[in-house]
C-alpha cells in the first residue's frame, strides 16, 4: 500500500514538472514572439520618426524648429538638397524679427529714409555714391558689422569699413564688394527689436549686379516699403517691378522728396492723389514724405520743418500697418513661404517619381523586347533546322510547305511563285516518268511476246526440219510450212528491228528524263537555299530592328532605378515625419495666436490645408486690427472735437 502511495506521489510530481516545462516553453515562445514584433515596430517607427518635437517659446520658434528638422531630413536625398537649403534659409529668417525691405529705384532716398526711421545716420547717403550691396540692419547690444560672402562664409569687420564695403563709389572696396552676398549691421536701436530693416541697392542702377542682389533678397522679405521720387513716380518699368512682387508683398508706397515740390506750382496732395491713382492696386498704401527734411528737422529740433516733412503721417501708417502687426505679418509671411517651399518640394518629388517611373517602364519594356527577341530567335532557328534539305533524298519529291513559313519572311510571294513553278515542273516530270514506266511495261510485254514467238518459230522450224521420211527435212513442202516459217521469220526479224528501235527511243527518253530530273532537282535545291537565305536575313533584320527599337540611350542615362526607392522614402518622410511635426507646430501656433483650432488632417496635403486655413485666419486678424485702429482713430477725433467744443 505504502509503495502504491509513494508511486502515485512520484507520478503527480512528475506530471506537475512536465506541465511546468510545457507552459514555460510556450510562455517563453510567446514572449520571444512579442518581443520580435515590438522590435520590428520600433524599427519602423525609428526609421521615420526621430525624437518627438516639444515646442516652447514663440510660434515662430516652433515653425523654425520644424523647418530645421525637415531640412535635415530631406537633405540626405541628393535631388532635394536645394529644397533643403531653401528651407534651412527660411528657417533662419523665420526667427528674425519682421524683415522689412526698403526698395525702389536708385537715388530715391532709401538709405536716408532708413536713417530717419532709426533716428541715426548709420547708412551712407550720397548724391553719387550708390548703395551697392544689400545691408540688413539688425538689433544688437553692441554695434557690429558682419559680411556674408557669396561662398557662404562670413566675417566681422570694423564698422568704419561700412562705406567702403557698401557704397558703389568707393574704389577701395570694389574687389571685395564683388564677393559679398550681403552685409549685416548690428545696432542697439529699439526699432530693430521689432523689425529687421533691409537697405537695398537701387533697381535701375547701371550696375546690373545691384538689381540682381536686390531681387535675390526680395524672396526673403516679409514686408516691402517702396520708395519713389514724386517726379518719376509710376513709370512703366517701376510699375512692372512692383507688380512682380509676390501678392503677399504688396508694398506700402512712400513718395519721397516732397520738399522738392514747389508749392507755388503744384499742390502736394493733388500730386499724391494723382500718383496713387496711377499706381492702382499694385500698392497697399501711399504716403508722401521728405525723409531728408524729417531727419534734419529732428536733428535740429525744428518742429516746423519736421511737420512739413509729413513724417508723422508715415509714422502712423508704419505703426498701424507694420509695428502693431509684426507678429501676425511675420507669421503669415513665414507660412506662405513655407507653403510655397513644401509645394516645390512635393513637385520635385512628383517630377522625380514620374521620371523614375518612366525609366523603370523603359527598362521593363526593353527586357520584354529582349525576351521577345530571344523567343523569335528560337523560333527562327527551329524553322531553319526544319527547312534543311535532307541530303540523299530526291528534293523534287519533298513536300515543300511554304504555308508553314511566317508571312514576315521577306519575298514570301516570290518564294511562293517559285515553289508553284517547281511544283508544276515536278507534275509534268512525274507524268513523263509515269508514261515512260507504262511504255516500259508495254515494251516488256511486247518483248516477252516477241521472244515467245521466236521460241515458237524455233520449235516449228526444228519440227519442220525433222518432218521428212528419214527424219530430215521433207523433200516436198506440200503444206507450205517452210514458206510460212520463212514468212514468220521475216515478221519476227522485222518485229525485232522495230523493238530495237523502240528500245533505243525508250533509252533516249530515259536519258532525257534523268537529265530533266537532275536539272529540276538542282532548281529545287536552289529554291531550298533561297528559302534558307530568306529566313536567315529575316531573322537578322527582325532581331536587329527589335533591338534598335529599344531606346538604349535613355535607359543608360537613367542609371537610377534606385531613384524610385528614394522617392518613396522621401514621400514617406513627408507624409509621416514632416506632416506630423508640422501639424503639431501649426496647432501650437493656433493656440499661441489664439486662433480657433481647425479640423484634424492627415498627411502632408492635410498639413498644407491647415497652413492655408491659418493664413486666412491671420489675414482676417490683420484686417480686424486695422478696422479696430480706424475706429479708435475716429473715437480720438470725436474726443478731440469734444474737447475743442
Ligand atoms: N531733397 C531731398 N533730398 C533727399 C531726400 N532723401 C534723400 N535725399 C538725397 O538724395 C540723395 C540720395 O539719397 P540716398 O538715401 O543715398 O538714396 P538711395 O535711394 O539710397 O540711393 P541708392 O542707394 O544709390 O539707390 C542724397 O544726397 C540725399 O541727401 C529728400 O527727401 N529730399
Ligand atoms: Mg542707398
Amino acid at each position: 500500500m505504502k509503495i502504491i502511495i509513494v508511486l502515485i506521489f512520484i507520478a503527480v510530481v512528475v506530471l506537475i514538472f512536465i506541465k511546468n516545462i510545457i507552459s514555460h516553453t510556450s510562455h517563453s515562445k510567446r514572449k520571444i514572439d512579442t518581443n520580435k514584433v515590438k522590435t520590428d515596430k520600433k524599427q519602423d517607427v525609428r526609421k521615420f520618426k526621430n525624437d518627438i518635437l516639444v515646442f516652447e517659446g514663440s510660434p515662430n520658434k516652433a515653425i523654425c524648429d520644424v523647418m530645421v528638422r525637415t531640412s535635415k531630413e530631406i537633405q540626405k536625398f541628393n535631388e532635394l538638397k536645394s529644397n533643403a537649403k531653401t528651407m534651412d534659409a527660411l528657417a533662419r529668417d523665420s526667427e528674425l524679427p519682421l524683415l522689412v525691405a526698403i526698395m525702389g529705384e536708385c537715388k530715391t532716398g532709401k538709405s536716408t529714409f532708413i536713417n530717419t526711421i532709426l533716428g541715426e545716420d548709420c547708412l551712407k547717403c550720397d548724391v553719387t555714391a550708390a548703395t551697392a550691396v544689400v545691408t540688413m540692419l539688425k538689433y544688437g547690444e553692441e554695434k557690429a558689422l558682419v559680411v556674408h560672402f557669396k561662398d557662404g562664409s562670413s566675417e566681422g569687420y570694423p564698422l568704419e569699413k561700412l562705406e567702403e564695403l557698401s557704397a558703389e563709389g568707393d574704389p577701395e572696396g570694389k574687389k571685395i564688394r564683388s564677393k559679398i552676398s550681403y552685409l549685416e549691421m548690428y545696432l542697439p536701436n529699439p526699432v530693430l527689436r521689432e523689425i529687421t530693416i533691409v537697405d537695398t541697392p537701387g533697381l535701375n542702377a547701371d550696375e546690373s549686379h545691384h538689381t540682381i542682389a536686390t531681387k535675390e533678397f526680395m524672396n526673403r522679405a516679409d514686408k516691402v516699403l517702396w520708395l519713389l521720387s514724386y517726379a518719376k513716380a509710376g513709370s512703366s518699368t517701376e510699375m512692372a517691378e512692383i507688380g512682380g512682387l509676390d501678392d503677399n508683398l504688396k508694398p506700402i508706397c512712400i513718395v519721397n522728396r516732397i520738399d522738392e515740390i514747389d508749392p507755388e506750382e503744384d499742390d502736394i496732395d493733388e500730386m499724391l492723389d494723382d500718383i496713387e491713382k496711377r499706381m492702382g492696386n499694385v500698392i497697399s498704401h501711399l504716403v508722401g514724405i521728405s525723409a531728408l527734411e524729417a531727419r534734419e528737422g529732428r536733428k535740429n529740433n525744428d518742429a516746423e520743418r519736421f511737420k512739413e516733412s509729413r513724417w508723422e503721417q508715415f509714422q502712423k501708417v508704419f505703426n498701424d500697418e507694420i509695428l502693431c502687426q509684426c507678429e501676425n505679418i511675420k507669421m503669415k509671411s513665414v507660412l506662405i513661404k513655407l507653403k510655397d517651399c513644401i509645394q516645390k518640394l512635393n513637385l520635385t518629388i512628383i517630377a522625380k517619381e514620374k521620371e523614375y517611373k518612366e525609366a523603370s517602364r523603359l527598362v521593363n519594356d526593353a527586357s520584354k523586347t529582349l525576351a521577345a527577341v530571344k523567343q523569335k530567335k528560337m523560333y527562327y532557328n527551329k524553322l531553319l533546322n526544319d527547312w534543311s534539305p535532307k541530303l540523299g533524298e530526291e528534293c523534287i519529291y519533298l513536300t515543300v510547305t511554304l504555308s508553314e513559313l511566317p508571312e514576315e519572311i521577306k519575298n514570301y510571294e516570290q518564294l511562293n511563285s517559285q515553289k508553284k513553278k517547281i511544283e508544276g515542273i515536278g507534275i509534268v516530270l512525274r507524268k513523263d516518268i509515269d508514261r515512260l514506266v507504262d511504255d516500259g511495261k508495254l515494251y516488256r510485254r511486247q518483248m516477252d511476246y516477241h521472244n515467245n514467238e521466236i521460241e515458237k518459230l524455233k520449235g516449228d522450224i526444228e519440227r519442220y526440219n525433222k518432218s521428212g521420211i528419214f527424219g530430215g527435212k521433207p523433200i516436198f513442202d506440200f503444206d507450205g510450212n517452210n514458206k510460212k516459217n520463212e514468212n514468220r521469220r521475216a515478221d519476227v526479224n522485222s518485229k525485232a528491228e522495230e523493238l530495237d528501235l523502240q528500245n533505243e527511243q525508250f533509252r533516249s527518253r530515259k536519258t532525257e528524263l534523268i537529265a530533266r530530273f537532275s536539272r529540276d532537282e538542282h532548281e529545287t535545291q536552289v529554291f531550298w537555299a533561297n528559302v534558307r537565305n530568306q529566313i536567315t536575313s529575316t531573322i537578322s533584320d527582325n532581331i536587329e530592328s527589335m533591338i534598335n527599337n529599344i531606346d538604349w540611350n535613355r535607359i543608360d542615362s537613367k542609371s537610377g532605378l534606385d531613384g524610385l526607392k528614394w522617392v518613396l522614402e522621401a514621400r514617406n518622410i513627408m507624409d509621416n515625419n514632416v506632416a506630423i511635426d508640422l501639424y503639431k507646430a501649426l496647432e501650437y501656433i493656433q493656440e499661441s495666436l489664439g486662433l480657433e483650432q481647425t479640423n484634424k488632417t492627415v498627411g502632408i496635403d492635410g498639413a498644407m490645408k491647415k497652413i492655408e486655413e491659418i493664413i486666412i485666419k491671420i489675414s482676417g486678424n490683420i484686417i480686424k486690427n486695422n478696422v479696430d485702429n480706424i475706429i479708435q482713430e475716429d473715437n480720438d477725433l470725436e474726443f478731440s472735437k469734444g474737447k475743442l467744443a
